[in-house]
């Protein structure tokens, strides 16, 4: 049998983390064959670590042959020991009357702290994920703490958003999601990203003729992918969970899986025009078990262009507004 790898999932107590730890301990984020041992971070009030607990006592009672351990705790240091992967899925939310720049300040000293634990007691393969929001500049952020780990092991996730980027073409089309490929996110998982659907496929032919109306994709897709989100929280009261663990799911499942092809906002380069320095989403093709390529070979048009330079402004924005929690 393999030796178990260890996950630590922030934030495990919310929403997200309940929709999420099942999924994992059942073997669809790492394999069917594949043990963990589940290191859970709960801000260490009691409140929190209490649910905490009944989370745990619901894994235990779901007696998964694949979960080896669990730790529970209310500390970075302890959550992050040994990690293979670390999931940074808590963060805190806006509150009323709040300004975007407090809720990026305040996040900003979250990942700060959890940056440096990670940092300090990580696996040496010790890979990032970031969900909890504004998830492009948080990733920014701890990455600049763990200098230990290069830059490529911290990701973002606009996993959500490309799958519902597809599943919106497949419905307009009338066609089966496997129809539906080559759509990727590009930039800030806000509501500038841009779903390009200028190179995306439905039945392996260029999407944008098989819908047959440019302007629906323009004014009516664009913006509904990029709204996904609010829209779900004026349906159901409260942000997307089930959806959003999912796309965790396929995130990490296919930065495991070699030859998968799949949105990821990754240190930019500067590639497709974004600044240096900022998480955007691009494509990656997996070249091994959590290492990636980035695709660089789509060429834009000015539609395009003037889509990602929307996107890249507000993440500059971001990265502007923090500056002074970089080191
Ligand atoms: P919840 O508020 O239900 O859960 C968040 C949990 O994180 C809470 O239990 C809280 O106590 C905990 N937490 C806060 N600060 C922490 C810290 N410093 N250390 C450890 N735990 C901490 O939110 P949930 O619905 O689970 O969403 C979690 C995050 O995901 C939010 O920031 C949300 O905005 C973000 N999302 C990101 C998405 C993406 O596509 N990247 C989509 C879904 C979601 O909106």
């Amino acid at each position: 049998t393999k030796t178990p790898i260890r996950v630590a999932v922030t934030g495990a107590a919310g929403n997200i983390g309940y929709a999420l730890l099942f999924r994992i301990a059942s073997g669809e984020m790492f394999g069917k064959d594949q043990p963990v041992i589940l290191q859970l971070l709960e801000i260490p009030v009691e409140g929190p670590q209490k649910a905490l607990k009944g989370v745990a006592m619901e894994l235990e009672d779901c007696a998964f042959p694949l979960l080896q351990d669990m730790v529970l705790t209310g500390e970075a240091e302890v959550a992050f020991k040994d990690v293979n992967w670390a999931l940074l899925v808590g963060s805190k939310p806006r509150g009323p009357g709040m300004e975007r720049a407090d809720l990026l300040k305040d996040n900003g000293k979250i990942f700060i702290a959890q940056g440096k634990a990670i940092d300090a007691v990580a696996a040496d393969n010790a890979r990032v994920a970031v969900v909890g929001n504004p998830c492009n500049t948080n990733v920014m952020i701890a990455a600049n703490q763990a200098k230990r780990l290069p830059k490529d092991r911290f990701t973002a996730m606009v996993r959500l958003d490309e799958n519902r980027g597809r599943a919106q073409l497949a419905k307009k089309a009338g066609v089966s999601i496997n129809d539906v490929s080559d759509l990727f996110i590009y930039g800030n998982h806000s509501p500038t990203m841009f779903a390009d659907f200028t190179h995306a496929k439905i039945g392996g032919k260029d999407a944008a003729s098989v819908i047959g109306d440019e302007a629906w994709l323009k004014n009516e897709y664009l913006p509904a992918v990029g709204k996904r989100g609010a829209a779900i929280i004026e349906a159901r009261g409260l942000s997307s969970a089930a959806s959003a663990a999912n796309a965790l799911i396929d995130h990490v499942r296919d930065l495991n899986t070699v030859g998968a092809i799949h949105s990821v906002a990754v240190d930019s380069q500067g590639r497709y025009g974004f600044a240096e320095g900022v998480w955007a989403g691009m494509p990656v093709k997996t070249t091994a078990p959590g290492a990636y390529e980035v695709i660089t070979s789509y060429e834009m048009d000015d539609f395009a262009k003037s889509k990602i330079a929307l996107t890249n402004d507000e993440l500059v924005g971001e990265r502007e507004t923090i500056k002074d929690l970089l080191v």
